[in-house]
């Protein structure tokens, strides 16, 4: 099933000329409306004109999260603010936010990327959306919900929060589509447990999970605890939010991105050359459809390759990799690079071991120390202590030998680790303090 065949599956050359064709009117838009741009194109010695081919992208220069900043609130929109119909903002963990804006045609075409990524993921008319991203400046909400309605499902707008109640209006409602992060999909499920409820007697069928890193493991882990396909959708609000790229139902492997919308590229994250197919580097995007804040070869930080193989479901939309983590959340230990997701894999891997997880790093004295703090189930915490220390040493030793890092793992009481209804901390780095 495909919400909009025609574009999804479109051969490859007609693809690329509708993109190039969008991408010299964002140019042009952008060089006529927008000052940031018009003179970074100049310092770049380019004109709109100059555009002529696909490659020739790769000569404009790069969009950065600072340049957002420095032209905070409205300054890189390309629409008077007469045409801006909704405002979002991404909070991030320094400074201001970021602010983006959206015409009322901006809001269509993320309502229709949306409906056509559920239908991707196998969502359909009839099903019943238990929406639990945020509702407010984040955009999981909201971009959920239009894109929910869009489609003619019937949508359940309960934000994120209050967990228990959650988990009765799902039973009760008979919800068959959960969307919230991956983090709290598993505190759903420890709540679910705690009120005597089992997720095998609900009706869920299909899980949209994103807005954080999470591994293949952790994937396994939330289907077989709630007994739903987990599909992972990739987005950010700079782009537009959700829906930017999911995962298919058919294949579930890769994220298709919507070419017809986005250019994606992958560059070396320290030279900013563009990688070829397969590489592993940083996502950039350019958006080819926006009117609000279009964006010229955005750097998102997020780390992933990028494939143009056909896919089986017969989409003919580039997949990227699942995100194995942001460029600016790798963590240097000791010189070593480190991606919490990759601890993540590791830890999800043990039997007993629970997905709730905090790394800390901190300095003493030259030294970078690392401590992963995990929690384990009741069974196990309530063994000797013999048994944990052999744990915890055998979690230190598969994390030395498949990373290359000396870390210190404390094995801790189930529930003691925060829980998130958004996004999850995972890492607590006191060095930059
Ligand atoms: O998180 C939009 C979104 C909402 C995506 C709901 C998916 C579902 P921001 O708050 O602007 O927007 O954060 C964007 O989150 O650059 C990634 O680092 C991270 N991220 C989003 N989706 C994924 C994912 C929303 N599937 C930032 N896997 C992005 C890994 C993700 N990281």
């Amino acid at each position: 099933m495909m919400f909009h065949e025609e574009f999804e599956c479109m051969p490859r050359p007609a693809l690329e000329a509708l993109q190039l064709k969008r991408l010299q009117a964002t140019v042009a838009r952008v060089h006529g409306n927008v000052p940031f741009y018009r003179e970074s194109l100049a310092k770049a010695g380019i004109k709109p004109a100059d555009i002529n081919s696909l490659e020739d992208l790769q000569r404009i220069p790069f969009t950065t999260k600072q340049d957002m900043r420095d032209s905070y609130p409205y300054g890189l929109f390309a629409a008077p603010m007469e045409e801006i119909v909704r405002i979002h903002a991404s909070s991030g963990t320094t400074g201001k936010p970021t602010v983006v804006g959206y015409t009322q045609k901006d809001i269509s075409t993320w309502t229709e990327l949306m409906a056509r990524s559920f239908v991707a993921a196998g969502v359909h008319k009839g099903d019943i959306i238990h929406n639990a991203y945020g509702y407010g400046l984040f955009t999981g909400g909201l971009g959920a919900h239009y894109g929910a309605e869009r489609l003619g499902a019937s949508v359940i707008p309960i934000s994120g929060g209050n967990t228990k109640r959650q988990i009765v209006i799902m039973k009760d409602f008979g919800s068959t589509v959960l969307t919230c992060t991956p983090s709290y999909s598993l505190y759903m499920a420890e709540a679910a447990r705690e009120e005597g409820v089992d997720f095998r007697d609900l009706k869920l069928r299909v899980g949209i999970f994103g807005a954080e890193p999470w591994s293949e493991t952790m994937r396994g882990e939330i289907e077989a605890k709630l007994n739903l396909a987990a599909l992972d959708i990739y987005g950010l609000s700079e782009i537009m939010g959700p829906g930017v790229a999911i995962e298919c139902i058919e294949a579930k492997h890769g994220l298709h991105i919507w070419e017809d919308h986005f250019i994606a590229e992958i560059i070396d994250p320290d030279t900013g050359k563009v990688l070829p197919e397969g590489e592993k580097g940083e996502l950039v995007i350019t958006t080819i459809t926006k009117e609000g804040i279009p964006l010229l070869r955005y750097r998102t930080r997020d780390i992933t390759s990028i494939t143009r193989e056909p896919c089986k479901c017969g989409r003919t939309h580039a997949r990227i990799a699942r995100m194995s983590g942001r460029s600016d959340d790798m963590l240097i230990i000791r010189g070593v690079n480190v991606f919490p997701s990759q601890i993540e894999s590791i830890l999800m891997r043990i039997e007993g071991v629970e997905p709730h997880y905090l790394l800390i790093v901190d300095r003493d004295g030259n030294l970078d120390t690392l401590e992963v703090q995990v929690e384990v189930d009741e069974r196990i915490f309530s063994d000797e202590v013999k048994v944990l220390q052999a744990l915890s040493k055998q979690i230190e030793k598969e994390i030395k030998d498949l990373l290359g890092v000396t870390c210190t793992v404390r094995l801790v009481e189930p529930k003691t680790i925060a829980r998130s209804e958004g996004k999850a901390k995972r890492v607590n780095d006191k060095r930059k303090m």
